[in-house]
C-alpha cells in the first residue's frame, strides 16, 4: 500500500474523503500536513481539467500518489449554475446558499431538480499518469436550509433515493450514494488491480 496526499483546501471534502480510502492507502494526509503552501488555479473549463490539474501540481510537488475532486451542483432552471463555479458563488457557505435560493425565487418543487457531479483525479507520479472516476447524485433543492452536518449546498440538497437533505445526515451516510461517494467507489476498484 501507498502513501496518499488528497490535494483540497476544503475541510468537507476532506472529511468525507478519507474515511473512503482508508485501508487503500497506508497513510493519509491533507495539505494541511505539510507546512508548504501550494496554490492551484482552476482555470479549466471542465471539472476534470480541474482536478487533474490540483492532483498532479500537488503529486508531482511531494513525489507522492495525489488525489484531487473537482466538483459543483448544476441547477437546471439556472442553465446548469453554479456548476464548476460552485465554490466561487459567494464568500461562504451561508452567501451561496442564499444566492442559490433567491434564483430559484417562486420556482416550484417541479422545477428545482439538480445534480452534484464530483470528478476525482488520482495522480501517480511514478507512471506519471492521472485516472479520473466520476460520480454525481440527483436531487431537487429546498426552499429553505435544513440539518448542519455536511458542507457546501448540502443543507438545501434534498435526495429522493436517501429521503432526507444531506446536511440531515451522517458522513457515513452521505458516503454511500453520493456524487463523491460514487467516483471513490470506482477509484478503489481501480487500485485494488494495481
Ligand atoms: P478544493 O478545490 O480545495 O478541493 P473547493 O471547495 O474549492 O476545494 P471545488 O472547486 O471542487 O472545491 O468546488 C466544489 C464546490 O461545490 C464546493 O465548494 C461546494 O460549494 C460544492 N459542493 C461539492 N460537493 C459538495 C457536497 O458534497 N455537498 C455540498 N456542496 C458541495
Amino acid at each position: 500500500m501507498k502513501n496518499l496526499i488528497i490535494a483540497t483546501t476544503n475541510r468537507g471534502k476532506f472529511a468525507e474523503l478519507k474515511p473512503l480510502l482508508t485501508g487503500h492507502f497506508q497513510e493519509i494526509y491533507s495539505l494541511a500536513d505539510f507546512s508548504e503552501t501550494l496554490t492551484v488555479v482552476e482555470d479549466g473549463l471542465y471539472y476534470a481539467e480541474n482536478a487533474m490539474k490540483k492532483a498532479r501540481k500537488v503529486g508531482g510537488h511531494f513525489g507522492m500518489p495525489a488525489l484531487a475532486d473537482d466538483s459543483g451542483l448544476e441547477v437546471a432552471a439556472l442553465n446548469g449554475r453554479p456548476g464548476i463555479h460552485s465554490s466561487r458563488y459567494g464568500q461562504n457557505d451561508g452567501e451561496r446558499i442564499n444566492r442559490l435560493l433567491g434564483e430559484l425565487d417562486g420556482i416550484p418543487w417541479d422545477g428545482r431538480e439538480a445534480k452534484f457531479k464530483a470528478y476525482v483525479a488520482l495522480y501517480l507520479p511514478e507512471k506519471d499518469r492521472c485516472y479520473v472516476f466520476y460520480g454525481e447524485l440527483s436531487g431537487f433543492i429546498g426552499f429553505e436550509k435544513h440539518g448542519s452536518n455536511g458542507f457546501g449546498y448540502d443543507p438545501v440538497f434534498y435526495s429522493p433515493e436517501l429521503g432526507t437533505y444531506l446536511a440531515e445526515i451522517s458522513t457515513e451516510e452521505k458516503n454511500r450514494l453520493s456524487h463523491r461517494g460514487r467516483a471513490i467507489a470506482l477509484l478503489r476498484k481501480f487500485v485494488e488491480t494495481i
